[in-house]
């Protein structure tokens, strides 16, 4: 027993690592009678809530509906997607492009919906890349990802995109400790301690959505976990959980878990905005790329940016403040009133829970413990409300009710357990199966939780669903929060490894203005057909443009020849649609891209490279018609 929870511990140092969880003791856990009921969402009925979901390594948001965990839809972000030609289309592939070039592959952690006024507006969604820093804002309307940037000076985005009250900034956060990207680029790895260091991104966010990296603040090294944007009073403060203040570059002594105490870092953005204006920040040379989608022409197109503007936290004194927290601190969650700030140590067994208001005393009157590497070190005491006495082991993440209560999921005791903030006692705990990481109530971050529904994402699943060989499904879990004790209603399994995720009332986002199928007016695509006379095949060289519509049941044209061997074909096809629903897809025999799938009164463009002669045939893969069967046309590729 000891030996497995010493790996137990040894494991969760590595934040969502997979191992051996201890079982509840009461693994035969009851579902309440009317748990069907209250989830059963009846055929042709809607689900009250929307829950985005990350995807973790598939790369990809999913949309399921709440209370039925009905998977809706997989949304293509920061990987390829066959399906829809997401990354294969030619209109898609730059919003792949990064300063490492296309990179058609990523984590994706963390979501946070657009907030007006601490409540979530239904607007869009944000994701983190986590491998290969960027940052995604997907349109509400469209469910679409319209702009990916990159942020510089980073590895491992993880603590990131959380976004303040009325969606200012988001902010990226580098896991790991880097040396700056204007550095030579040979650094000793073993130069650690004076050459990596931390990078808070802060991304600014326009009206229409639009990204723009405004600047970042350099810390000394640490690895920077979570965060969480404050509230209210605290609004104007971002909170980050940081781990690894031995400044350790190797794990194989589990060098990173040695101290008592980690910190969590108070970063006084507003302070940092004023110390921009007065010109106290520096440009340096950087390299990133920034992708945006264009709705009218339908196409991505990517900008590489060339410069950063960089406050630095150790030079300024007054932007930055450590906490310090106990063993390991994960998670890092602010109450919907802004005062309390909730560090989940991973290592620790308590739960210590800081206030904002101590804080600024403590600030105020310098209670401080010294400094990390000039950053002062407020007093722990000091800041701290209370902590949790005995919550379980291993807390990671904690959500909010509204109503005074907070839910925090313990990693290593496989429970969710709710405390009430005031004053910090546990009132309910719920055996989960197994090993949750994060957890969501819709809301639940922000300053207006709608505490009806929570659900757990747990990291292991062992015997909640059929078993399909040595890989398992993911598991969710979905509690009623609506009494004074947590009842466990359903399992759903979801899509790649999920961490975070977000809900929203269903009518937020259906009321948003959605999108219904693109007006053929509206296309500006500069390859459109807009009609069967328009179509056309162009020779411009070795390349070859086929101007090409699609329309129940027929594409025009559907007799190509006069492509050689080696040409570079480009089949531009426009659904002529004009209706809800009525896709086309497009494939071809032999093409080494995937599939299109082309929404009412878009043009998407496939690249084909034909490798030898003969007849080809392409079809439409999408059942649209009676007629469908028949939907498809043929190609000739004639020797070069
Ligand atoms: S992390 Cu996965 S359980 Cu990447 Cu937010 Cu905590
Ligand atoms: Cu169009 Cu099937």
């Amino acid at each position: 027993m000891k030996n497995k929870l010493l790996k137990s511990i040894f494991a969760i140092a590595f934040g969502c690592a997979f191992f051996v969880s201890c079982k509840p003791k009461d693994s035969s856990d009851t579902v309440d009678g009317d748990a069907a009921q209250k989830v059963y969402v009846a055929p042709g009925k809607y689900d009250e809530f929307y829950n985005f979901v990350s995807g973790g390594f598939s790369g990809q948001v999913s949309v399921y509906g709440l209370p039925s965990g009905r998977l809706l839809r997989v949304m293509p972000v920061f990987s390829e997607d066959p399906q829809s030609g997401y990354g294969y289309s030619e209109e898609t592939k730059a919003m792949l492009n990064t300063s490492h070039g296309y990179v058609p592959w990523d984590d994706q952690h963390h979501l946070d919906l657009s907030q007006t006024n601490g409540e979530v507006d239904g607007r869009w969604l944000f994701a983190n890349a986590n491998n290969t820093p960027r940052i995604a804002r997907i349109d509400l309307k469209t469910f679409k990802t319209a702009e990916i940037i990159e942020l510089p000076n980073c590895g491992g985005n993880h603590s990131s995109p959380f976004i303040t009250q009325n969606t200012e900034y988001i902010v990226g956060a580098s896991r790991f400790s880097v040396p700056a990207d204007n550095d030579d680029g040979d650094v000793p790895i073993n130069t650690y301690k004076k050459n990596f260091k931390g990078h808070l991104s802060f991304v600014k966010v326009g009206k229409e959505g639009e990204l723009d990296l405004a600047f970042q603040i350099v810390t000394p090294g640490v690895n920077f976990d979570l965060s969480h944007p404050g509230k209210k009073e605290s609004h104007g403060w971002f909170f980050f959980s940081c781990y690894n203040t031995e400044q350790a570059n190797t794990l194989l002594e589990v060098n990173a878990s040695k101290n008592d105490k980690d910190f969590i870092m108070a970063v006084n953005w507003k302070k940092a905005e004023e110390y921009i204006k007065a010109g106290k920040g520096k440009r340096v040379p950087a390299n990133y790329v920034h992708n945006t989608w264009d709705e009218k022409t339908q196409t991505a197109k990517s900008e590489i940016k060339k410069e950063v503007l960089i406050l630095d936290a150790a030079e300024l004194k007054d932007i930055c403040y450590m906490i310090p927290c106990p063993k390991s601190p994960h998670g890092c969650d602010i109450d919907p009133t802004g005062e309390y700030i909730v560090g989940s140590g991973k290592l620790a067994a308590l739960i210590p829970v800081f206030s904002f208001t101590k804080l600024k005393n403590a600030i105020a009157k310098k209670q401080f413990d010294g400094n990390y590497a000039g950053i002062p070190v407020v007093k722990y005491e000091a800041a701290l409300h209370g902590e949790v006495q005995k919550p379980g082991l291993g807390p990671l993440h904690t959500e909010f009710d509204g109503k005074g209560n907070a839910y925090t999921t313990m990693f290593v005791s496989s429970e969710v357990v709710k405390w009430s903030i005031k004053d910090l006692k546990v009132l309910d705990r719920k055996a989960t199966y197994y090993s949750p990481g994060h957890l969501m109530i819709p809301g639940g971050n922000t300053e207006k939780p709608f505490g009806k529904y929570l659900v757990v994402y747990n990291k292991i699943t062992k015997d909640r669903f059929l078993p399909t060989g040595p890989e398992l499904a993911q598991s969710a879990q979905l509690f009623d929060i609506s009494g004074d004790k947590m009842k466990l209603l359903l399992d759903y399994p979801t899509i790649g490894e999920p961490h975070y995720a977000q809900g929203i009332p269903a009518d937020k986002i259906r009321n948003n203005g959605q999108l219904k199928y693109y007006k053929m007016a509206d296309n500006l695509h500069p390859y459109v057909a807009r009609g069967e006379k328009e179509t056309k095949v162009v020779r411009e060289g070795k390349k070859v443009h086929v101007y090409m519509t699609c329309i129940r049941s027929h594409f025009a044209p559907d007799n190509i020849e006069g492509i050689r061997v080696g040409d570079e074909v480009y089949f531009h096809v426009t659904n002529l649609e004009q209706d809800w629903d009525v896709p086309h897809g497009f494939a071809i025999k032999g093409a080494n891209t995937a599939e299109l799938l082309i929404m009412p009164g878009e043009t998407i463009t496939l690249k084909w490279v034909p490798q030898k002669k003969g007849i080809f045939p392409f079809y439409c893969t999408d059942f649209c018609s009676a007629l469908h069967q028949e939907m498809q046309g043929y190609v000739r590729v004639s020797p070069a």
